[in-house]
């Protein structure tokens, strides 16, 4: 038998599909006359294109192919990606974050974009999912404390807000801050850490499409844990880089200070890129656990996207601990 026609049809196996996105493919699909039994399941087999009659392929259907990275990981549970989390401004206790934070008001929320540009502008989360296309990225996620997730999020390239804020030629670094409200944020209160949360990225890094604001994640609107309403995703960084409840961005001329630079520069540099042979001073980097696995994993250098993001750092000296 031949294979069916299904070769153009633009669902990849290694894909989550968020709602959205299935059902504007699905129109698609419809249009084209494919939608058929298993027309989204090429390993099936054969099926008439078009077919009338049959089954139609629901959101379930294509769950079940859709379970991995580009690297054929599997993908973490909604579970297990809202209720482990870092966010020191609720608590350090992962497994308490999710709780603290169930109550969080991530609406009405702004986001000022100023600094060196030639249009600053302040976004409301409805212009920043009106104005730009969301997309669905599956990224691995790898914590400096060595333990890693596969998360789909959805969002939009940081390049394409930038663009629209138009960065003037004196700005080379982009300067991130979470929200400051000791009032809603428990952990704010402590005096060890210097509140707000800062991050930064120099603006090639910024602009590379793999850097992303995300805005949900598995379809759904992004969890109060997880950094809503957006947050900062650079997924060959290790994680501390990707700053949740963003409220300024700035673009300036200086390599910004950040939170954990501050608080421990020896251990926590600007740069932080994923590096299995740069040990922290305190633990090695070599491996990381993969929630939801037992036993260890070989951490990858960038975390696996050395092809897309190694040429950013080619005048630099990968050994060096930055
Ligand atoms: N504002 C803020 N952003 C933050 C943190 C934080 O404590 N505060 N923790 C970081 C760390 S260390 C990690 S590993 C990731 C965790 O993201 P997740 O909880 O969505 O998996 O968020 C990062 N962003
Ligand atoms: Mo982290």
């Amino acid at each position: 038998m031949s294979k069916p026609e299904i070769r153009s049809v633009p669902v990849r196996s290694s894909e989550i599909t968020p709602e959205h996105i299935y059902r504007s493919r699905r129109q698609f699909l419809k249009a084209m006359g494919v939608l058929g039994a298993g027309a989204l399941l090429a390993a099936c087999g054969p099926l008439a294109p078009g077919q009338s009659g049959a089954p139609q392929a629901t959101p379930a259907d294509l769950q079940t192919v859709a379970q991995t990275d580009e690297l054929d990981d599997p993908l973490n549970s909604y579970e297990a990606i809202t209720n482990y989390n870092n966010y020191y401004e609720f608590t350090t206790d992962k497994e308490l974050v999710a709780v603290l934070a169930s109550d969080f008001q991530s609406s009405p929320w702004q986001v000022e974009v100023t600094g060196l540009v030639n249009n600053p502008k302040t976004f409301g989360l409805e212009d920043l999912l009106k104005s730009f296309p969301q997309e669905e990225r599956i990224y691995r996620l790898r914590c400096v404390e060595g333990w890693s997730m596969v998360i789909p999020w959805n969002g939009f390239p940081l390049s394409a807000l930038l663009k629209q804020v138009d960065p003037t030629s004196q700005a080379k670094y982009v300067r991130f801050v979470t929200r400051y409200d000791p009032d809603i944020y428990p952990g704010q209160n402590s005096r060890f850490y210097p509140w707000p949360y800062q991050e930064g990225l120099r603006l090639d890094e910024a602009m590379h499409d793999l850097t992303i604001l995300a805005t949900g994640l598995y379809g759904k609107e992004l969890p109060p844990q997880n950094g809503a309403p957006v947050r900062l995703v650079v997924p060959w960084k290790y994680g501390f880089k990707s700053i949740k409840a963003i409220i300024r961005i700035e673009l300036v001329a200086e390599q910004p200070a950040t939170l954990w630079s501050t608080v421990a520069p020896h251990e926590y540099g600007f740069y932080a890129n994923v590096n299995p042979d740069v040990p922290h001073p305190r633990w090695s980097q070599a491996s990381e656990r993969r929630i939801g696995e037992s036993g260890r994993r070989p951490t990858l250098l960038f975390n696996g996207y050395a092809e897309e993001v190694a040429h950013l750092y080619k005048d630099m000296d990968l050994s060096r601990y930055y």
